[in-house]
């Protein structure tokens, strides 16, 4: 699957089809932002060529970043980073028995010259966020909406505490 408008910039990669649900919100959050992206499966243990190959022609092919989510022994993010000079993001997914402590740490920990960004548990959002802050050092107008994005947050904040207040007051006479 793929967007349409211009060739993909950021790649979702997940270890499994059973990930999309988990990984959904990475790809509506790129679709959001208005940046091209495609999706795939690819295994860092059940198909690592297929994974290498897919990171080592990332950059000549116009990528400029690649998101990886994947449960249990997650070496997907690493395999990725192994293979690819692009910024890897690692989404570690709870869908073990461990409950994503497995997957946490196999993203998390990498070694020294490999690194991969590794976002909280299912934190498939802020993954792609962290893809469009990339691609905003060299794009205003996605800048821009980043701007909009805090600015928006903050509002909200702002009336859940308000709305938080008035709740209080009517609860504790
Ligand atoms: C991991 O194993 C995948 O990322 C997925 O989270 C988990 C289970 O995969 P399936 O057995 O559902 O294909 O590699």
């Amino acid at each position: 699957m793929d967007t349409a408008g211009g060739p993909p910039l950021v790649g979702v990669v997940m270890g499994s089809d059973s990930d999309l649900k988990l990984m959904r919100p990475a790809v509506d959050a790129l679709a959001e932002f208005g940046v091209p992206w495609e999706a795939l499966v690819a295994s860092a243990h059940r198909s690592p060529d297929r994974a290498g190959l897919y990171a080592g022609s990332a950059r000549e092919r116009g990528l400029r970043v690649i998101i990886c989510g994947a449960g249990w022994a997650a070496h997907l993010a690493g395999v990725m980073a192994a293979s690819t000079i692009l910024p890897v993001i690692g989404v570690p997914l709870a869908t073990s028995p461990l409950g994503g402590m497995d997957a946490l740490l196999a993203t998390a920990q990498m070694p020294s010259g490999v690194p991969v960004a590794t976002m909280s548990l299912n934190g498939a959002r802020n993954a792609a966020i962290l893809a469009v802050q990339i691609l905003a050092l060299t794009d205003p107008g996605l800048a821009g909406k980043l701007v909009e994005l805090k600015a928006a947050m903050t509002e909200k904040i702002g009336e859940r505490s308000a709305e938080l207040a008035a709740k209080l007051k009517t609860e504790v006479r």
